[in-house]
């Protein structure tokens, strides 16, 4: 017997009453991609061999060969990504259950103040203010933090300067909030990692690495269209490959939406 739930569902999406937003940005060579601080090694970019191109090397068929970091334009931290995971069970990209790829998504706009301050934190005040509105942030959803960074283009979307990047984040205590008390599957946003640009400076470094991956939570790096969806009522579809032992993956993360 078919679930009636799925059946719904399929109708709604067929329909149009449910729509379907892509949360990802175009994967390129030029997709910008973090630069940790000198002294540490680097993630690749995006780098695309033809192996063959309806040409000698393969008459009929076009394919390529990549080379990329696993945490390359909008993608999937896993928690082993982070020493404070790194012993967690079912930490990698290949462990995870996949039942954790979906799940409903609760939307917190800080666009403006991202926008007065790049270097703006979410705080445990702001997301119990959301709350009021919305209702509390349900057990295994996604947190995704609105601040428009991905409109962004250029050099402003890393926003490097001499003190380091600039770019919106997590306050610590926030990213415990949402790990401990509310139990999500983890946060999502629109920036080049889940920590704030200047987060390298902050203690512990990367807090919110540190915390969301200690508590066996996820990230959602590099998002777009996140001003498209609802506060809450959307799902998210955010699978990474499968990859013996990975610590992340590009993801094709979509959203379902109620239009
Ligand atoms: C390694 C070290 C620090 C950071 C990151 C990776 C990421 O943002 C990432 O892609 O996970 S902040
Ligand atoms: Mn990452």
């Amino acid at each position: 017997m078919a679930s009636q739930a799925l059946q719904m569902l399929l109708a709604e999406l067929a329909e149009g009453r449910v729509r379907v937003v892509d949360l990802t940005v175009r994967l390129a060579p030029d997709t910008p991609i973090i630069h940790l601080p000198d002294q540490f090694a680097q993630s690749h970019p995006l780098s695309i061999e033809v192996i063959s191109k309806f040409d000698a090397h393969g008459p009929g068929w076009y394919w390529n060969n990549l080379d990329l970091g696993e945490h390359t334009g909008t993608h999937f931290d896993a928690p082993v990504h982070w020493v404070t995971g790194k012993d967690l069970p079912n930490n990698t990209t290949d462990t995870i259950s996949p039942a954790k790829f979906i799940g409903p998504a609760c939307v917190i706009d800080a666009s403006r103040d991202a926008a007065a301050n790049p270097d703006f934190l979410l705080t445990p005040e702001r997301i119990l203010a959301w709350e009021k509105d919305h209702g509390r942030i349900p057990r295994g959803a996604w947190l995704l933090l609105r601040t428009d960074w991905s409109k962004r283009t250029g050099d402003a979307f890393l926003n490097n300067s001499p003190t380091g990047p600039h770019s919106p984040g997590f306050h610590k205590s926030a990213s415990e909030f949402l790990a401990r008390e509310r139990d999500v599957l983890g946060v999502g946003v629109e920036t080049v990692g889940t920590d704030a640009g200047q987060a390298a400076t902050f203690d512990p470094p990367f807090p919110n690495h540190s915390t969301m991956h200690g508590a066996g939570k996820f990230g959602l790096a590099s998002l777009c269209n996140l001003d498209q969806l609802p506060p809450t009522g959307a799902m998210v579809i955010a699978a990474p490959l499968k990859i013996a032992a990975g610590s992340g993956s590009p993801v094709r993360a979509i959203a379902l939406v109620p239009s």
